[in-house]
């Protein structure tokens, strides 16, 4: 029998009961592919989970769908980390998307992605899609004004992550952004991480005018109460609507009409938080 362990802080661990395990070694980090009983096949970097097959809908489309439909008409977009290729699947069902550049620093992820997760990466090699093997902060340096939405699909803020939650890299990415630019990012679970939680938003409201933040429950991720966060400096995020219509006709799992509404509903500990 395995058991995978997911220690997800000091105090808590994570057990999946799985059938088969691979590991594969590469340049950055361990990638391990485990074919769970619960959870179909798992990805994780360096010992923490990153998708799994029964739940990578949840957070691919809520960290997706919400900054690309509070944009009027994202055309060019950018996802740095996000090797799995779902964040790129999730963005490219808007239609007036015309170039989605994906900025992945281990290109190994990519192809244990194409291997083992299909449904997940699917769209990789779609011809929209421009594959960039860089470090994410350093391939900002190179772009000005010239992306509609940047979305941050990065693992957990430590080790080579732990660039991409500071101050100074939101700088880039709002540089990078056109005027009326939206930035979506993933920041942490606010139970179990919340120091990284509190860190990721304080430090996007040091260079975003606008900025909101919202949650979805993602069983494997720790505490399953994970968060998000979009900024811009034209658009009020929080208090824009977004239009149902472009909304229903994205076929999702997850995000709807109804849950739009009240996107930004938080609950009470979580707001004080931020
Ligand atoms: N603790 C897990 C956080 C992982 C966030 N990134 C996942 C990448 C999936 N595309």
């Amino acid at each position: 029998m395995i058991w995978f362990t997911e220690y997800q802080t000091e105090n808590v661990a994570l057990n999946i009961r799985a059938k088969e395990v691979k590991r594969i070694k590469s340049k950055y980090q361990e990638i391990i592919v485990l074919d769970s009983y619960e959870f179909g096949k798992m990805l994780v970097l360096d010992g923490l989970i990153q998708t799994t097959e029964k739940d990578e809908f949840i957070y691919h489309e809520m960290l997706s769908h919400p900054a690309m439909l509070l944009h009027p008409e994202p055309k060019k977009v950018l996802v740095i980390g996000g090797g799995d290729g779902g964040t790129v699947r999730e963005v490219l069902k808007h239609p007036s998307v015309e170039q989605v550049h994906l900025c992945e620093i281990d290109e190994e992820v990519i192809i244990v992605s194409e291997k083992y997760f299909p449904s997940i990466s699917e769209k990789l090699r779609d011809p929209k899609v421009k594959i960039f093997i860089e470090d994410g902060n350093a391939f900002l340096d190179e772009k000005e004004n010239y992306y509609d939405v940047i979305i941050l699909d990065s693992s957990d803020p430590v080790g080579a992550s732990e660039i991409l939650f500071q101050e100074n890299f939101y700088k880039k990415v709002k540089k990078s952004l056109k005027e009326n630019g939206i930035l979506a990012a993933q920041t942490e679970s606010p139970i179990l991480q919340e120091e990284h939680f509190k860190n990721a938003v304080s430090n996007i409201k040091k260079v975003f005018r606008n900025v909101g933040v919202y949650l979805a429950f993602i069983p494997t991720y720790p505490s399953g109460m994970w968060s998000f966060t979009v900024a811009s400096d034209l658009i009020d995020v929080k208090n824009k609507k977004i239009d149902e219509e472009r909304i229903n006709k994205l076929k999702t799992k997850y995000f709807s009409d109804k849950l739009s509404h009240c996107l930004f509903s938080l609950p009470k500990f979580v707001e004080e938080m931020i």
